[in-house]
């Protein structure tokens, strides 16, 4: 795609850049590493850096031992839930957690929080989401981006997805742009 200037009302959308989804973590995205570099360059550029994190309790329906698909992760206040020290923090204006309830997945940024309004308040009209993971938290928050209003760039380079199975993440990239989200680069930002 052609080059994407960055305006002042963009906001970087860093999903979930959290040990427990990086090698050596509970839910480890076997590359996720390399998200880091493109993200921590492409962050001095945007006027708003907002990232998220998977912030749950014990009793969380979607874990293994309560009857669910996943491993212990992100238990709140853990290190497993801490921001990967990889991370550059310091444009970081907003953390948001998420999924908090037991019972709701929690996929998306925008469920159970005021990622919304607090983005509508700052004027901020594209998201440019990264992070982890691809197939689950940056597909779902890109897809509910664009049902509250939002343009949404998904930017590859700076996701990696855990492919469960191994088509997980071509499935998700080709679902987030049949629901009109754009794939971009970071390299394709100015
Ligand atoms: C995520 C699985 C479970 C994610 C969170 O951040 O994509 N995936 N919890
Ligand atoms: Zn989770």
């Amino acid at each position: 795609m052609a080059p994407v200037k960055i305006e002042p009302s963009d906001a970087l959308v860093i999903v979930d850049p959290q040990n427990d989804f990086l090698p050596g973590g509970s839910l480890a995205v076997a590359d996720g590493n390399r998200i880091f570099e493109p993200i921590n360059l492409v962050m001095p550029l945007f006027e708003h850096v907002l990232a998220t994190r998977d912030w749950h309790p014990e009793d969380h329906a979607y874990f293994e031992h309560n009857g669910g698909i996943w491993p212990l992760h992100c238990l709140a206040d853990s290190q497993g839930a801490e921001f990967s020290p990889l991370l550059d923090t310091t444009h970081i204006e907003l953390v948001m957690s998420k999924g908090t309830d037991p019972d709701t997945d929690g996929y998306s940024a925008f469920a159970g929080t005021d990622l919304a309004e607090q983005l509508h308040t700052r004027g901020v009209k594209r998201l440019f989401i990264c992070g982890l993971a691809t197939d689950y938290c940056v597909k779902m928050t890109s897809i509910e981006a664009k049902h509250y209003g939002f343009e949404a760039f998904v930017l590859t380079d700076a996701a990696a997805a855990v492919n469960l199975k191994p088509n997980d993440e071509a499935n998700a990239l080709a679902d987030m742009q049949g629901h009109g989200v754009t794939l971009m680069s970071t390299a394709e930002l100015h």
